[in-house]
């Protein structure tokens, strides 16, 4: 596991707080209880908020970029055979610098992005300037040049190979860009046609083609019941039992070689709720069992 305390991608202070929530949640115990052996890195040094500029409409630009390519370098070294790389955020968009440090060691890397957000805009779409709105566009290759270039000469990853779950506010850009790229997305919609465990067997099915499965989790993706503590709350979104279920199925396939839980923010939460929330769901990734 690694910490990145970042809260630069966007403007609510304390999500720089959540790998240490997660932690104080009982992370650990809990992953060596399920026979692991955990390695925990640490906190990646993450620069402070004042003195960066930011550009372009890309708010702590320069500082949002090192932290990465740090993160980058980090996450390429600790990707290994038998390692399953766990990253706690901070804020989303430190999924720029996992997901180009870990598609250096696969062909076809799959992501399943659980989210209320599509986390699709560019410089140009932004209606923030807030770099956490942006990481998978990034991912694609879409963005300022800065951003995309963590990654090296080619996208990160392909769009065929990206499965939204749980997106419920869509900037009308990201619509575009997901019919454009025709990225296959289950909106909160197809989730209550479909029920949870249809749409995860049928996110198994698509991403079978891909060498690897990383998880992307934004607590933001459940619903501000069970997850208080983010910075953007939106309702009507995952629950609880849903949000288990997914885990549990996802791990079932043992396809799953890497993840990160991010926008964790204390500050805003109720009791540690949402960092216990994810250290569940990280428990049921991992596969610890009701029974
Ligand atoms: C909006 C933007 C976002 C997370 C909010 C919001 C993006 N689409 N992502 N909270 N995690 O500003 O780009
Ligand atoms: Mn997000
Ligand atoms: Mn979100």
């Amino acid at each position: 596991m690694l910490g990145v305390p970042l809260d630069l991608g966007q403007n609510r202070r304390g999500v720089d707080m959540g790998p240490s929530a997660i932690r104080y949640a009982g992370l650990r115990e809990r992953l060596e209880a399920l026979g692991y052996d955990v390695c925990d890195h640490g906190d990646l040094t993450v620069p402070n908020r004042y003195g960066h500029e930011s550009e372009d409409h890309l708010k702590h630009l320069h500082a949002v970029v090192e932290t990465n390519r740090t993160l980058a370098k980090k996450m390429g070294d600790i990707t290994t055979e038998n390692a399953i790389p766990l990253v706690l955020g901070g804020d989303h968009s430190i999924a720029i610098g996992s997901l180009a440090g870990i598609t250096r060691h696969y062909q076809n890397l799959g992501v399943i992005w659980y989210d209320a957000h599509g986390d699709l805009n560019t410089m140009e779409t932004s209606p923030s300037g807030n770099i956490h709105g942006m990481p998978l566009a990034v991912s694609l290759g879409l963005g300022h040049k800065s951003l995309t270039a963590i990654a090296g000469q080619a996208p990160a990853i392909k769009p065929e190979n990206i499965v939204i779950i749980g997106a419920r506010a869509l900037d009308d850009a990201e619509k575009a860009l997901i019919q454009d790229y025709k990225i296959k997305v289950f909106t909160m919609h197809e989730v209550d046609r479909l029920g949870m465990s249809e749409v995860i067997n049928q996110t198994n099915a698509y991403l079978s083609d891909c060498d690897g499965i990383h998880v992307s989790l934004d607590l933001d993706g459940l619903d501000p019941i069970d997850a208080p503590g983010v910075g953007t709350p939106v309702v009507g979104g995952l629950s609880y039992r849903e949000s288990h279920l997914a885990m549990e199925m996802l791990e079932e396939t043992g396809n799953v070689t890497s993840c990160e839980f991010v926008e964790v923010n204390p500050i805003l939460d109720e009791k540690n709720k949402t960092a216990e929330a994810a250290v569940a769901l990280i428990g049921s990734l991992f596969g610890e069992k009701i029974r």
